[in-house]
């Protein structure tokens, strides 16, 4: 019964992905007597906990036999919000069951140490790798001070991924790239790619998928959460008429640049693209190459507008690819490999 109701934590923290920034994606539910009387998810980046909104929406008695289940161990730290063990204790939560510890060393077992010696029965973890897993992001940056990287490749069943002469071809089915929108692009942050890539392809870089999930505060207006953009852009080469900067998602697009001098041209470039809302982020480049830290901090940390991102797919050309296997910061890898045979 605990994984059933751990699960539905998951269903309701997946609302979150994309809203909650550098945070974590948290869902809690309240069960009596086998039954789901309540519910609540981490809504946003700054918003309320995922425990505080269920129970600001619940505002009745707990009885003892109550149990409150959330996906994440609660926090016991003031942050943006006060901690979610006061606001159970207050309410007289008697039983919880929670599906992984939260890395946060602000948090680390410290929040369910707190409750248990309140008196609190604190069962868990429960369902550990599928939380885990939903949260990959924020575990990553909160172990390892960087956001999760899935590198997604694609090549034809001899093996070419460009035509004799480099330029593009189409590999993948309509299927592969169904999968590949609903699948990876829309279960991560961020998609990235190089300068290269926006020159050659001048690809969108935008989620459409068959079965949309609206955005909880959309109103159902907004089909589809788009994820962030990123182009590695160390010389500022991106055109003012690239899709990724002139389409009406240009407001999700962040453009990472290096240190170079500036001229005329590329400041009245800059004014231009943060005109369409583009955010473009400066990074120190090392021996011709981004330095990778100030990369993570970038990307990672809230900064007017960008509350941060803990997920990003790489979906640019080899050059970006080895860039990341060569840094050694690759977490998954996901080779498409399409029906045709391209030989000749
Ligand atoms: C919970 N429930 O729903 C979430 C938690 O800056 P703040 O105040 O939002 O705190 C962020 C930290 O709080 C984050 O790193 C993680 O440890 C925890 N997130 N905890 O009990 C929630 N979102
Ligand atoms: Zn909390």
């Amino acid at each position: 019964m605990h994984t059933f109701f751990i699960c539905r934590c998951l269903e309701l923290a997946e609302k979150g992905r994309g809203l909650v920034g550098n945070g974590a994606m948290v869902g809690a539910v309240l069960v009596r007597d086998g039954k789901i009387i309540a519910e609540g998810f981490h809504e946003g980046f700054g918003c309320p906990h995922a425990e505080s909104m269920l129970l600001k929406k619940y505002e009745y008695n707990i009885c003892s036999t109550d149990i409150l289940y959330v996906n994440l161990e609660p926090c016991c730290h003031t942050g943006k919000t006060p901690p979610c063990t006061e606001i159970l204790l207050e309410r007289g939560i008697k039983k919880l069951v929670f599906g992984m510890q939260d890395p946060d060393e602000r948090v680390a077992g410290k929040g369910i140490a707190l409750l248990r010696s309140k008196g609190v029965e604190v069962i868990g973890p429960i369902l550990e790798d599928e939380c885990l897993r939903l949260n990959r992001g924020f575990v990553s940056v909160r172990m390892k001070s960087r956001p999760w990287i899935t590198l997604k490749m694609a090549r034809t069943i001899d093996g070419r991924i460009a035509n004799h002469d480099r330029s593009m071809m189409k590999i993948t089915t309509q299927q592969q790239d169904q999968w590949a929108h609903e699948f990876l692009r829309a279960r991560h942050d961020a998609i990235l790619v190089g300068v290269g890539t926006i020159l050659s392809d001048d690809p969108r870089l935008t989620v459409r998928c068959p079965h949309p999930r609206p955005l909880p505060r959309s109103g159902g207006g907004e089909r589809q959460r788009q994820p962030w953009r990123i182009v590695l852009d160390k010389n500022f080469e991106t055109e003012l008429s690239a899709t990724v900067v002139g389409d009406a998602h240009s407001s999700s697009t962040i453009l990472i640049r290096g240190e170079i001098k500036s001229t005329e041209d590329s400041i009245e470039k800059e004014r231009v693209l943060e005109g369409r809302g583009v955010t473009i982020l400066t990074v120190p480049v090392v021996r011709g190459q981004f330095d990778w830290p100030s990369l993570w901090d970038a990307l990672i940390t809230p900064q007017q507008g960008y509350n941060g991102i803990t997920s990003i797919l790489v979906e640019g050309g080899p050059k970006t690819w080895e860039f990341f296997r060569h840094a050694g910061c690759v977490d998954q890898e996901v080779l498409l490999i399409g029906k045709k045979s391209l030989r000749g």
